[in-house]
């Protein structure tokens, strides 16, 4: 007992109590977590404590007064990057990550006020190392002190096993928090930093070896096979909007099957209704597929805006986000004059969106942070769609036109929660809350959608635009089948979880005639097709998915895990359904191949997003964006 008790411990003991307490001051004074309930304040106040001790204890393996030597460098190295954080943070309102420090422009920009933002209260981060020198310094028993080996390697176990119960519990509060890496500060809420500087690190070395053997031969394949599956324009679309404004708006896990729905007799969403029946012009793609993966709203911003496919695994917006993009928004900048703007009522890290944005070139973004964030204001995870929608106004009001704007709706996303004053249907009645409040929010959805109509028209934004819409991923998971059987009147089979991955697309181009369009598509083909509709051909470019509009269009919808639907076969896994009567059908020659491209095209697709491939490609007409020239901050209408 005496030995363990050794000064060494003590001093480590003590190193690790200074550490934690410096790390926890600096989630109080210095960043935003958001931390929400008992489960995520307890892991906040522990979360320091399983890096500390694995850490520092590895210096408990050295000798006498050597041990604490290295005690004192390794806390040396933890201040460093928790103060490099903090630095970045009070900059950028976000978390370090390797790629920034690749990113000269990035760092170069915060140079000049680095010392403007250093505070005088900054002295808490250094004065554990204060104490822990002048402590060396004075005892020089600490010279004599010894620990066994053995010891030394229980404390980095016991720092290894709080790290996994640490971890078992955020997962449980956060399921898939490391896999899909929704956000950089719910991995320091939950891990914190020191963890969150390993798992990027390790993100970041991984990025680095896929691209590491790359070469521009590898974008040959890629080439052959887009330009195998061009599908030229169709004249009576082909620069049927050119130089117009384009207003996407992205309707938050909205299935179709809510278009025309009846709960008890009322309509859910009557202005869809109306929208997805011609009204407005609209055009209504009824057999539109999501093809998201475990990226949801990130993958499908993916996918709209680079006809690229999200990974199998992760994220493609977190962990490619310092790729090279060959986008919409750059291409019609380049090509048409376009500015372009994202307005969401969530913060800008989430997704990792201030960064991807920029590789995508988006020129605003108007975040959480240039919107009306009071508590009224707010539902689940962030603003409300109607304040959302209304605000926007002025922003897009604000924008060089013509201009492509990216609008993210948030209200309608599980778990479907309502305040009551906003609800205005009632709620269904499956019993199964998650899909009895997906009405409802979905109904606050569509007034919020029919009043934003009412004011673009108001702001004379309405005439010249084109207007997509478009359901980003379902929203009621095959978890809730029970219910969904319930609401459908029919069993929900792997065949007809198919069919309920359609989510609507609706594209509204002035003086085009609307209606109900049946043509089978999904998310990678949206590119492609208003690139047509702007009179630029996307020939040229590495496009997954092809126009909607054009004779040749690939109607096979490719989803994420391989699976596929066309007007004739619905396929999942190795059994083969008719798509127009749910019935088993014996695969043939048609649905091999079929399923042959399809894993052929997926894989291509994550070719060039593993590899970063679209850094080869050279075209005379389009120059690769330069990240540094965008910055987004608290974003003003009147800018
Ligand atoms: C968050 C929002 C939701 O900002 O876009 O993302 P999701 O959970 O649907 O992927
Ligand atoms: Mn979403």
């Amino acid at each position: 007992m005496k030995k363990i008790f050794s000064h060494k411990l003590s001093f480590f003991l003590l190193a690790v109590i200074l550490v934690w307490a410096k790390t926890y001051a600096s989630y109080l004074m210095e960043f935003n977590l958001g931390v929400k309930g008992t489960t995520q304040q307890i892991l906040l106040f522990i979360n320091p404590f399983s890096f500390t001790i694995v850490f520092l204890g590895l210096a408990l393996f050295a000798k006498g007064r050597r041990a604490a030597i290295w005690i004192i460098v390794l806390d040396a190295v933890m201040t460093f990057v928790l103060y490099a954080n903090i630095l970045f943070y009070r900059f950028f309102d976000d978390f370090l990550t390797f790629a920034n420090l690749k990113q000269a422009g990035n760092l170069g920009n915060m140079s000049d006020g680095v010392f403007a933002i250093m505070s005088f209260h900054d002295i808490i981060y250094v004065i554990d190392l204060i104490i822990l020198i002048a402590l060396c310094v004075r005892m020089p028993e600490l010279k004599a002190s010894q620990l066994k080996k053995r010891w030394a390697a229980v404390v980095v176990l016991a720092g290894v096993l709080l790290f996994y119960i640490n971890l078992s519990v955020a997962e449980k509060d956060r399921p898939e928090l490391l896999t899909r890496t929704f956000d950089r500060n719910y991995i320091v809420k939950y891990l914190g930093p020191y963890n969150y500087t390993i798992y990027d690190g390790v993100q970041a070395a991984q990025n680095a070896t896929q691209k590491a053997y790359a070469s521009s031969d590898d974008l040959t394949s890629v080439i052959n096979y887009t330009n195998s599956h061009y599908a030229k324009p169709n004249d009576k679309y082909f620069g049927a909007a050119k130089g117009k404004n384009i207003i996407k708006i992205h309707l938050e896990s909205f299935q179709s099957f809510l278009i025309d729905y009846k709960l008890n007799g009322k309509e859910v969403t009557p202005f869809l209704n109306k929208l997805a029946h011609g009204e407005e012009d609209t055009m209504y793609f009824d057999n539109f597929f999501h093809q998201t993966g475990q990226g949801k709203t990130a993958d499908a911003e993916l996918m709209m805006d680079n006809s690229l496919f999200g990974l199998p695994e992760g994220t493609a917006f977190v962990t490619k986000g310092q790729n090279t993009y060959q986008s919409l928004p750059a291409i019609l900048n380049q090509k048409e004059g376009y500015t372009s703007a994202v307005l969401h009522g969530d913060y800008k890290s989430f997704w990792n969106r201030d960064q991807v944005y920029k590789q995508i070139g988006y020129d605003k973004f108007f975040d959480a942070s240039s919107y009306d964030m009071s508590e009224d204001n707010l539902v689940n995870l962030g603003l409300k769609d109607k304040p959302f929608f209304e605000e926007s106004i002025p922003m897009l009001k604000s924008l060089k036109q013509p201009f492509y704007a990216h609008l993210l709706t948030l209200t309608n996303h599980y778990p479907f929660i309502l305040d009551e004053k906003d609800a205005t249907l009632e709620k269904g009645t499956t019993g199964d809350d998650t899909v009895d409040g997906y009405f409802q929010t979905a109904r606050y959805l569509d007034e919020a959608l029919e009043q934003f109509f009412k004011d673009l028209k108001k702001a004379g934004l309405y005439d010249d635009s084109v207007i997509v819409i478009y359901g980003d991923h379902n929203g009621i998971s095959e978890n809730h089948n029970r219910a969904m059987k319930e609401v459908l009147g029919k069993e929900i089979t792997p065949y007809q979880n198919a069919m309920n991955q359609r989510v609507p697309l609706m594209i509204r181009v002035p003086g085009k005639k609307g209606g109900v369009n049946h043509t089978f598509g999904g998310e990678t083909d949206v590119m492609p097709t208003l690139l047509h509709l702007q009179g630029i051909d996307n020939k040229n470019y590495i496009n997954f998915g092809t126009d909607l509009f054009s004779k040749d269009h690939d109607q096979t919808v490719a989803f994420r895990n391989g699976n596929y639907v066309t007007p004739k076969y619905t396929v999942i896994d190795s059994t083969v359904y008719d798509t127009k009567t749910g019935k088993e059908l014996k695969p043939n020659k048609e649905t091999e191949n079929l399923k042959k491209q399809v894993s052929e095209q997926l894989n291509l697709s994550d070719q060039v997003l593993y590899k970063d491939l679209l850094r080869f490609h050279k075209l005379s007409d389009f120059r690769p964006v330069d990240p540094s020239k965008y910055h987004y901050g608290k974003e003003k209408a009147n800018e």
